[in-house]
């Protein structure tokens, strides 16, 4: 059996000048402390990292540890051109797609409608052969998909295990009603079996990083043969045991962790391979078991001295200053923490289960320590008002300016299908939701109106908050003059064909 699994692009995302602006701040003011000792040629190779889709990459690995033979198909723009990436990758499927039993694609909610297109015009060309879906809009929007779209069958949540017995049942011509975690129409109806309890994900092989190449020409990879990973995104830990109203992560709500020797290789492969220059351990809350925390800490430090690394985690009360200085010592650069609101009424009503002051506390402890701080907020939290608007844009700048958020990420809020905020809308003021999923992306424009707040007032807020960012940055690194004359070519390229997979 041979499968092609595919990761569609997420549509470009247009930035006005203002966001432009606020990424440039963005990426210096973390050039200047995180990332100073990454080098130019790091910088330049940032569009190398659009088509690392680490969750197919996992399923590949998984599935060719049972022999299933599988080709990774990922979107790429070379040397960060503006291309067409959905034509370009749709050509190559067709191209080899005689040789394959079944194609599976991914996608969140925004690459949907690109998913939808192409397996359209696969089917057109290629009847017969079966087409599936994965990822987490497949499964929140089911009965949907599969009335809508040409996908046969969706494969809910984690993949893993229901796919290897789709595939060996497809194999075999045997029924797939009995195989959990998955959806499909049959006799017109939608019939979906029951869901898979998570697995032990510290069970799975190493992530397939080495199909990355798979379907790239080596002029696609700029004249390399290997595409450069500079800042890898690992998870030693995954999920979070919170439920934020508007989180679209389903890996919830147990934390759980990878096996530590696996986590190891990885890193090490990633450094010695993928020339790996910086970890972002893409946990959700690093901190959640601090003796776990401490133990990936230590092992992180122990790639010193050219490798640096940054966590993103939840406040947790319970961590002192001890912990940041053993942090520190382990040479963790920064820690990314989401406050979201400074206003504490609305974090109740998002369930976000954080106090201010501590979240205060305990930066103040990563700041004493040496630590950085990248703090993330949102504007159009639900029930957002004017006024608690502005608090939160205040509270960031002067977070900013008295050294307690080293760098801040402005996020405005989409609320995705699937979610509290989305499906119980009437409880959240909410009078209208953008009908476009291709819209529910990083491009931060308004995904929905309240009573309290219109399009235009999240646009002004958002915009606001961002200028605020940037008046902040200038008047520490300077103006924008000044600091593409610090910088020299140690800059990433902003084009927003990639750069959402960057950041
Ligand atoms: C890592 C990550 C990133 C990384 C890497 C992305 C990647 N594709 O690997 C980066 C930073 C690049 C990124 C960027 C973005 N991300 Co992101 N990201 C995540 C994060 C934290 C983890 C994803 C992950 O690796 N999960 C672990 C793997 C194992 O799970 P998985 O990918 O879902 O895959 C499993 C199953 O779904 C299934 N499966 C998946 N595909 C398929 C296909 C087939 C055929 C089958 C059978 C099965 C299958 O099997 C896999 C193995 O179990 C999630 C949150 C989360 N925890 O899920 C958000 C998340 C997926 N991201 C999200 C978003 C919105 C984005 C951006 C648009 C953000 C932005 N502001 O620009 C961009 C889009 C980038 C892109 N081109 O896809 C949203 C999606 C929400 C939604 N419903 O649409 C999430 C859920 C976060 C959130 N807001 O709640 N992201
Ligand atoms: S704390 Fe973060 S990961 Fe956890 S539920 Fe809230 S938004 Fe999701």
């Amino acid at each position: 059996m041979k499968v092609a699994f595919v990761a569609p692009p997420v549509p470009a995302v247009p930035l006005s000048n203002m966001q432009r602006r606020y990424y440039f701040y963005l990426f210096a003011s973390r050039a200047f402390t995180v990332f100073n000792h990454l080098t130019g040629q790091d910088f330049s190779r940032f569009w190398m990292l659009e088509p690392v889709h680490l969750g197919l990459l996992q399923l590949i690995s998984f599935l060719e540890q049972h022999e299933i033979e599988c080709s990774f198909f990922g979107p790429i723009s070379p040397e960060g051109n503006d291309v067409d990436r959905e034509e370009m990758l749709l050509r190559k499927i067709l191209n080899r797609a005689d040789e394959f039993d079944v194609i599976g694609f991914s996608s969140i909610t925004a690459s949907y409608r690109t998913a939808d297109r192409m397996a359209r015009r696969i089917r057109q060309e290629y009847p017969d052969i079966p087409l599936i879906l994965g990822g987490n809009h497949a499964w929140v929007r089911h009965e949907e998909v599969l009335r809508d779209s040409v996908f046969d069958i969706l494969v809910h949540r984690e993949g893993e295990q229901t796919t290897l017995e789709l595939l060996r049942a497809m194999e075999r011509n045997r029924p797939i009603d009995g195989i959990a975690g998955i959806s499909f129409i049959r006799d017109g109806k939608v019939l979906k079996t029951p869901d898979r309890p998570r697995m032990d994900r510290s069970l799975l092989p190493m992530i397939g990083y080495e199909h990355l190449e798979d379907n790239f020409s080596s002029e696609e990879l700029g004249g390399d043969d290997r595409i450069s990973i500079p800042i890898s995104r690992v998870t030693p830990l995954t999920g979070c045991t919170n439920d934020c109203v508007w989180c679209a992560d389903f890996w919830k709500p147990k934390v759980t962790g990878q096996n530590p020797d696996r986590f190891r290789a990885e890193v090490t492969y990633l450094m010695e391979r993928r020339n790996s220059r910086f970890f972002y351990l893409g946990t959700h809350d690093f901190l959640h078991h601090l003796d776990r925390a401490m133990e990936i800490a230590g092992l992180m430090g122990s790639l010193r001295p050219e490798m640096h690394w940054e966590a993103q985690t939840r406040v947790n009360p319970a961590a002192t200053r001890e912990h940041f200085r053993r942090l520190r010592e382990a040479d963790c650069r920064c820690l990314h923490v989401g406050v979201e609101s400074a206003n504490q009424d609305l974090l109740r009503v998002m369930g976000k289960n954080i106090r201010i002051p501590e979240v205060m506390r305990m930066l103040e402890y990563a700041r004493e320590e040496g630590i950085e701080t990248h703090t993330y907020w949102l504007v159009g939290s639900p029930l957002e008002t004017y006024e608690t608007a502005r608090q939160t844009i205040e509270t960031m700048s002067q977070w900013l300016r008295t050294g307690l958020s080293s760098t801040a990420e402005i996020n405005m809020l989409v609320g995705y299908p699937g979610t509290d905020f989305y499906e119980h809308r009437q409880n959240y003021g909410i009078t209208w939701v953008d009908p476009d999923y291709s819209h529910y992306d990083g491009r931060n424009q308004p995904t929905f109106e309240t009573k309290y707040l219109t399009k235009r007032d999240f646009e002004y807020l958002f915009h606001r908050a961002m200028d605020e960012y940037c008046s902040v940055m200038e008047e520490i690194i300077g103006s924008q003059e000044q600091v593409t004359t610090k910088l020299g070519d140690r800059f990433p390229n902003f084009d927003p064909a990639f750069m959402e997979a960057a950041f």
